[in-house]
């Protein structure tokens, strides 16, 4: 009986410990891709603003997320403040178009794994616009597929679409919550098994009402404040931007 006890207690005690090891390094582990802007973009100089160069991907060492504009677009340089100091971040342009874009890569792809992208985003009631993409890989179609978040409207709000079991599907969900002239927040859109919601700040998250289990896979560069470089179509983000994330698992 007091063997039995004892195995029981070592068993919980292993249990124990693989579910501490299990938590905390898990999470950061999965990060394949993080821009947070601190440096200027290589071959340029501080503070901006900038029409080519790009951002080295902390996440992932050797990638890079490029500047890419049409005139007068342009990334200017905006500080986020950051408990007694600031961090660096970016401002996109009132007029004309700019992105940051990222190449295809494997690791970007989420297929069916569970994923998250995060974004912080500061946009005054004057830059809200009816299309405004934050981060998004692929482009929005009824046959192909995309991971995006967005703030159209300055309302924030995640579209995944893809295959289950052959069959084209997407998923949308609507924060429901303005970020207009609310200060830097944090927007958050993941996909935890079937369910895909969208956080935003302190706000509950809001669960997409449906199954999001899909393959999410394609061979777009990931975009950060606009599809792309264009002038017209684009969606693009007018307001300020800091550390952009991509997570897996
Ligand atoms: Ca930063």
């Amino acid at each position: 009986m007091g063997r039995a006890r004892s195995a029981i207690a070592l068993g919980v005690a292993t249990l124990a410990a693989a579910v501490l090891v299990d938590t905390a390094p898990a999470y950061a582990a999965t990060e394949q891709l993080r821009l947070d802007f601190d440096a200027a973009p290589s071959g340029q100089v501080e503070p901006g603003p900038w029409t080519s160069g790009c951002f080295a991907d902390v996440a992932t060492p050797g990638d890079s997320g490029c500047i890419a504009v049409s005139d007068p677009g342009s990334i200017s340089r905006a500080t986020r403040p950051n408990g007694t100091g600031g961090s660096p971040a970016l401002a996109f342009p009132a007029a004309g178009s700019a992105v940051i874009q990222v190449p295809d890569a494997a690791n970007l792809n989420p297929g069916t794994q569970d994923f998250t992208i995060s974004v912080l985003v500061k946009l005054t009631a004057g830059q809200v616009t009816a299309g405004a993409n934050l981060v998004q890989k692929g482009f929005y179609s009824k046959t192909g597929s995309q991971w995006k978040l967005q703030a159209d409207n300055g309302i924030p709000g995640c579209r995944i679409a893809g295959f289950r079991d052959g069959v084209w599907t997407e998923a949308l969900v609507s924060s429901g919550v303005s970020i207009a002239d609310q200060g830097w927040t944090f927007v958050q859109c993941k996909r935890r098994g079937t369910v895909l919601s969208i956080t935003v700040g302190a706000h509950p998250a809001v669960p997409f009402d449906g199954d999001a289990s899909m393959d999410v896979s394609n061979t777009s560069k990931v975009t950060i404040g606009a599809k792309g470089a264009g002038l017209s179509n684009n969606d693009q983000f007018r307001g300020e931007l800091d550390n952009a994330v991509f997570s897996l698992g």
